[in-house]
């Protein structure tokens, strides 16, 4: 049995959309309280444009017993915020319920990313019952709310142009201060956890990431990440794995050169387009003395396994510091190199397929309350919204069927039809 997402497929709204606001206008309507006056506006530039081609926004009026929504923004509401509309949909994303520290260092990292700076007053002005409120509607929200599937329009807004050029030229590239020390070293402390205590001659990979920690669910939902893999791999992609490997002094972890698609898994030819990506996070530095991965520019254009034999000659060493991302397409041929210098490197390897490829871990039947605190993102790469595996006696799962073709999940071009 797959588990049920926590809220239903046809509740699932786009960011600021007529039918987000008309979601968040029901639930204000719904609220019970006693609010000192005070009210709080949004507004978010560059919107895709299936959305609309103006700044888009909202305001809430906490009065009274009653709380109202305006379809616009103001200056003259008591806390008013101003965001781009990808920096705005992910800050929203966030559950805070029952997930504080989490939610917390995800709001940080967004932040950071977005370079969004912290303002001290939004926490000491704000009248508790409204912060309460706020929370509540914001949860509700985020477990709502769909990533926005104009990729155009995320490359752009998030500068990822250069990453993308990358990739259909050298098949591979690094994405620099994409997170930060602090977070490096939450990882870095939970992987020598899920490490400890292996036998000699183990296995240099703890995996099933999400099965052991909600820190490893914030890693996945990586802004940058998620909107490169889709471009790599598709709307609606998949988590195939998510694993750590801590590479010990001379040890050598992946000798010679191969690809992701692997000779027991995909077969030959390989598409020409990309069906796999893999994304490897340097929780510690990746120098040249640290043993850093190589990798064969260009090389997945032959389509093909790495021959037996075949060396290292002609690869680049990715070298990246701590805090650097380096992602590719999984048909690209790479290897590793031995650490030459005392001490341990620990890296994050979160892979994402097409939505019809089989991964090799499996979360159909994830605990439902990592699916409740955690925006739709996650639900959808753990393969819940999809109809693959879950037909019944009288045919397909048709909600599926139906909310994979809204989503745009089998199309390239045109934008799926959220809002309309
Ligand atoms: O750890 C490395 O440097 C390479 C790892 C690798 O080949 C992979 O994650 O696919
Ligand atoms: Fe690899």
């Amino acid at each position: 049995m797959f588990t049920q997402p926590p809220v239903p497929l046809g509740e699932r709204v786009e960011f600021l959309s007529d039918a987000y606001l008309n979601t968040v206008e029901t639930f204000v309507g719904g609220l019970q309280g006693s609010w000192p006056n005070f009210s709080v506006s949004l507004r978010c530039a560059n919107p895709p444009a299936h959305i609309s081609s103006e700044v888009v926004g909202y305001t809430l009026d906490f009065r009274g017993s009653g709380v109202t929504l305006t379809r616009s923004a103001t200056n003259e509401a008591n806390l008013s915020q101003d965001l781009d509309y990808n920096a705005a949909l992910w800050l929203h994303s966030i559950v805070k319920n029952d997930n504080e520290a989490s939610a917390a260092r995800r709001e940080r990292e967004y932040r950071r990313l977005f370079g969004i700076q912290s303002k001290k007053s939004d926490q000491t002005d704000m009248p508790k019952p409204v912060q309460q409120a706020l929370d509540a509607i914001g949860d509700h929200m985020a477990r709502r709310t769909v990533d926005n599937p104009d990729i155009t329009h995320k490359i752009a807004s998030f500068g990822l142009q250069q990453c993308a050029d990358d990739f259909e030229e050298t098949g591979y590239t690094v994405f620099h201060d994409a997170f930060s020390d602090d977070f490096a070293d939450a990882m870095r402390e939970e992987a020598a956890r899920n490490h400890a205590g292996r036998p000699e001659g183990g296995s240099f990979r703890a995996t099933m990431l999400l099965k052991r920690g909600s820190l490893w669910e914030e890693a996945l939902l990586h802004p940058w990440i998620l909107t490169a893999a889709e471009y790599l791999v598709g709307r609606g992609c998949l988590l195939y794995q998510t694993d750590t490997i801590v590479k010990t002094t001379g040890q050598e972890t992946h000798p010679g050169l191969h690809s992701d698609y692997a000779a027991s898994r995909i077969t030959e030819p390989f598409p020409e387009f990309c069906i796999l990506t893999v994304a490897v996070w340097a929780i510690d530095d990746f120098l040249s003395e640290h043993g850093p991965t190589v990798i064969k520019p260009g090389s997945f254009r032959e389509r093909r396994q790495v021959p037996a034999g075949t060396t290292q000659e002609g690869t680049t060493r990715i070298e990246m510091p701590q805090g650097s991302i380096a992602m590719w397409n999984g048909a690209t041929w790479h290897g590793s190199t031995p650490r030459t210098v005392a001490g341990k490197r620990t890296s994050l390897h979160n892979t994402y397929c097409r939505n019809y490829i089989r991964p090799l871990e499996q979360y159909q039947d994830i605990d439902p309350a990592i699916l409740s605190r955690n925006p739709p993102m996650l639900s959808s790469l753990c393969a819940l919204d999809d109809a693959f595996g879950k037909s019944g006696y009288e045919g397909a799962d048709f909600e599926r069927m139906g909310y994979a073709a809204r989503s745009g999940f089998a199309q390239s071009g045109p934008l799926p039809q959220w809002s309309r």
